[in-house]
């Protein structure tokens, strides 16, 4: 991290302390950090009805120190778990902004920029259908000269329940000039991937489930229950494997996306559900590997198909959702699991699997890193009662 985006990372969070409302009961969300490295804890702001105890930050621990910004600069994380904005509906994606706000998606349709102020955006044709709605985000690789914006979301076509992926140039709070990545995913009230990510490479992956439709992850030709590759304007990179969007396949919903230091990409998935639950995977994603979906569970190999490299066996469930790798560690946030998960991803196995925070903040959707190397997560309880969180590490 450079120190013109550190100290501007400062600059805004002291605003934003420096500003802090008085409750707004008609906001959508509630912004109730403030920087500890800018604030003496006895100026702390809180929220002062806490649904928990485990939000409180205990003044006596708070960081009193500014890390050095070298371009080293090792990750240091929250004392205490700290709120970071509540009052949320299922927040899917988190992004920093070069100018130090923050902006999330929340599954309804709307994104909810945070910066100083707070300012929900409306995203138009999001239909809020089960698992479907305003999902992934990405910024390009140069946001900050293009400004664009990429969002996966859900919409209705002709009765049908379809995804897509839009680009639109984000400044100053507005979307603008409107452009369609790829669309005509299938959805569904389940299954509807949804995570998208810019790689080391520049291309944009996008996850996609199976709509509920298993076989459909072995067609080729389909663009469902795959993790798809495209250039920024949407176009099929040369290199990919099948000529067309597909990078991988098999792949029954998975929902995470994260890169090592040596450029693999990791991917997190949802195993079956109902009565045949668990095998959640973590897989290591290759172009043109098929990963078994639906003929192969778990660790179940054939030839011509590839196995996860861990996966949560028949009696447990993590409902692997978002991840991320920090120093080649990968961590995952659980939605029935209701926990982050750590594993090392050199000699990755189950025995190295760690289970962070199981049942202290309810479902989990999504875990990033911050500008400042703190791990926040998105929980996924519902409606309103959503919260964005830093992380201590225990
Ligand atoms: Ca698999």
């Amino acid at each position: 991290m450079n120190r013109l985006k550190l100290t501007s990372l400062f600059l805004v969070l002291g605003l934003v302390a420096c500003t802090q409302p008085t409750p707004d009961p008609t906001k959508v969300a509630t912004l109730v950090s403030s920087d500890p490295v800018e604030t003496p804890a006895s100026q702390q702001i809180e929220e002062p009805e806490k649904p928990t105890e485990v939000v409180q930050p205990e003044p006596t621990v708070l960081p009193t120190e500014v890390p050095e910004p070298t371009e080293t600069a090792k990750p240091f994380w929250s004392p205490v778990p700290k709120v970071i904005a509540e009052g949320l509906s299922w927040p899917w994606e988190l992004v920093f902004l070069p100018d130090g706000g923050i902006l999330l998606t929340e599954r309804p349709g709307s994104l909810l920029l945070i910066n100083g102020d707070k300012e929900q955006i409306y995203v138009g044709g999001v239909r809020h259908y089960g698992e479907g709605g305003l999902l992934g985000m990405a910024l390009h690789p140069d946001f900050e000269e293009n400004g664009w914006l990429y969002l996966y979301s859900t919409y209705e076509s002709a009765g049908q329940i379809l995804n897509r992926v839009e680009r639109y140039v984000f400044r100053e709070g507005q979307l603008k000039d409107r452009f369609v990545v790829v669309e005509g995913i299938l959805g569904s009230s389940i299954h509807d991937g949804g995570r998208i990510m810019f790689g080391p490479d520049g291309k944009l992956y996008i996850t996609t489930g199976d709509a509920g439709m298993p076989d459909i992850s072995q067609n080729l030709e389909s663009l469902n229950g795959k993790i798809l590759r495209l250039n920024a304007d949407g176009s099929v990179p040369e290199d990919n494997p099948f000529g067309n969007a597909v990078w991988s396949a098999g792949h029954r919903n998975a929902q995470g996306l994260a890169w090592d230091s040596q450029g693999r990409l990791w991917s997190t998935e949802h195993g079956p559900s109902g009565a045949e639950t668990g095998n959640d995977e973590v897989n290591l994603i290759e172009p043109g590997k098929n990963y078994g979906w639906p003929l192969l569970r778990g660790m179940q190999t054939q030839e011509g198909y590839t196995a996860p490299v861990i996966e949560s066996g028949r009696s447990d469930t993590w409902a692997p959702s978002g991840a991320v790798i920090v120093d080649d560690v990968l961590y995952f946030a659980g939605l029935r699991g209701a926990a982050v998960y750590r594993v090392p991803v050199d000699d990755m196995s189950m025995d190295k699997l760690e289970v962070l925070y199981k049942n202290e903040f309810g479902r989990i959707r999504n875990v990033v890193v911050s500008p400042e190397g703190q791990l926040w997560i998105m929980t996924s309880n519902g409606a309103g009662v959503d919260q964005v969180i830093a992380l201590p590490l225990p």
